[in-house]
């Protein structure tokens, strides 16, 4: 039998873990033959801790063959200590009144704690996986606390902003989404993101040979994956939870998954398509097998592409300078 990995998760009361916790002890993220053990941590509110407690007791009631354990804690410390995957859901909600700038260092006050705890007490080679928003900043804090493990460890989510973009094109073109390929987000995981459909493929043409309405895919289609999360909210009176959560596995499996798809991922910026260096853009990488990426820098990018991704770096530039202050 393979011996358990270690996989910490953070918000684990939450609506995202309350559909992403089951599919990993199902081993949909780690694979079929992979145990797992959970170390759940939530923040040290007793409604809260007691809710975890409610989610830890459904796990039990599946009787997952590849749950190994869970453990559940509200120390950064014990939660992280020799996890393999750091799974950063956790994060807190933008409240009423709050303005931007605040949620920016609320947040990442809370990233830099989990960074230094997983720096302190994670397993060697661990990778870290930040969802929490704003995860583009929230990740460049935790990664910044972290000198023992690689910056190249750390990734935030764009995936559900590419599945998203994946099905609007399908549905465009009237096609599965299996169809569509290389649909890419460039930026941050706000409603600047660019999902570059000049580079995108539906059954192997360019898309914009299969949709030939331009005024659609730049006035409509990038827009409606930007405000998705916004619309999910309008209409459900609650955010993005069993997609996302679905988009983690995916974010994940492509990690663990080496071959030649290209997937969104934010990574650090080395300045490749003029992001600045040092941020986390969501950049197109193909996987080299666990957990490790090579960024393919060389995709085209015409005039009004360059455009759009320097509105979204900018808007990055602008958090990292909001948070200057967590970063030294
Ligand atoms: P919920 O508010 O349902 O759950 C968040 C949980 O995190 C709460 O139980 C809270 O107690 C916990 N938490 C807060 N601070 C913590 C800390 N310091 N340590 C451990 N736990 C902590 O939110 P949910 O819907 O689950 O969303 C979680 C995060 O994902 C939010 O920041 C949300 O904005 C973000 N999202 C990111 C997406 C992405 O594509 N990157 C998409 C979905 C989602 O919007």
């Amino acid at each position: 039998m393979t011996s358990p990995i270690r996989v910490a998760v953070t918000g684990a009361a939450g609506q995202i873990c309350y559909s992403l916790l089951p599919r990993i002890a199902a081993g949909e993220m780690f694979g079929k033959d992979q145990p797992v053990i959970l170390q759940l941590l939530e923040i040290p509110v007793e409604k809260v801790i007691t809710a975890m407690s409610g989610v830890a007791m459904e796990l039990d009631d599946c009787a997952f063959p590849l749950l190994a354990g869970i453990e559940m804690s509200d120390d950064p410390m014990a939660a992280f200590k020799g996890a393999d995957w750091c799974l950063l859901v956790g994060s807190k909600p933008r409240g009423p009144g709050m303005e931007r700038a605040d949620l920016l260092k609320d947040n990442g006050r809370i990233f830099i704690g989990q960074g230094d705890a997983i720096d302190a007490v994670a397993a060697d080679g661990c990778k870290v996986a930040v969802v929490g928003n704003p995860c583009n900043t929230n990740v460049m804090i935790a990664a910044n606390r972290c000198a023992r493990i690689p910056d190249e460890n750390f990734t935030a989510m764009t995936r559900l902003d590419q599945n998203r973009a994946a099905t609007q094109l399908a549905k465009k073109a009237g096609v599965p989404v299996t169809d569509v390929e290389d649909i890419i987000i460039y930026g941050n995981h706000s409603p600047t993101m660019y999902p570059d459909f000049f580079n995108a493929k539906i059954g192997g043409r360019p898309v914009t040979d299969v949709i030939t309405d331009q005024a659609w895919l730049e006035g409509e289609f990038i827009p409606s994956v930007g405000k998705r999360g916004a619309a999910i909210i309008a209409a459900r009176g609650l955010s993005s939870a069993a997609s996302a959560a679905n988009a983690l596995i995916d974010h994940v499996r492509a990690l663990i998954t080496p071959g030649d798809t290209v997937h969104s991922i934010a990574c650090k910026s080395d300045g490749t398509y003029g992001f600045s260096e040092g941020i986390w853009a969501s950049v197109p990488v193909r996987t080299t097998g666990n957990g490790t990426y090579e960024v393919i820098g060389d995709m085209p990018q015409n005039g009004f592409a360059q455009e759009k991704l320097g509105l979204t770096n900018d808007e990055l530039v602008g958090e990292r300078d909001t948070v200057a202050e967590l970063l030294q």
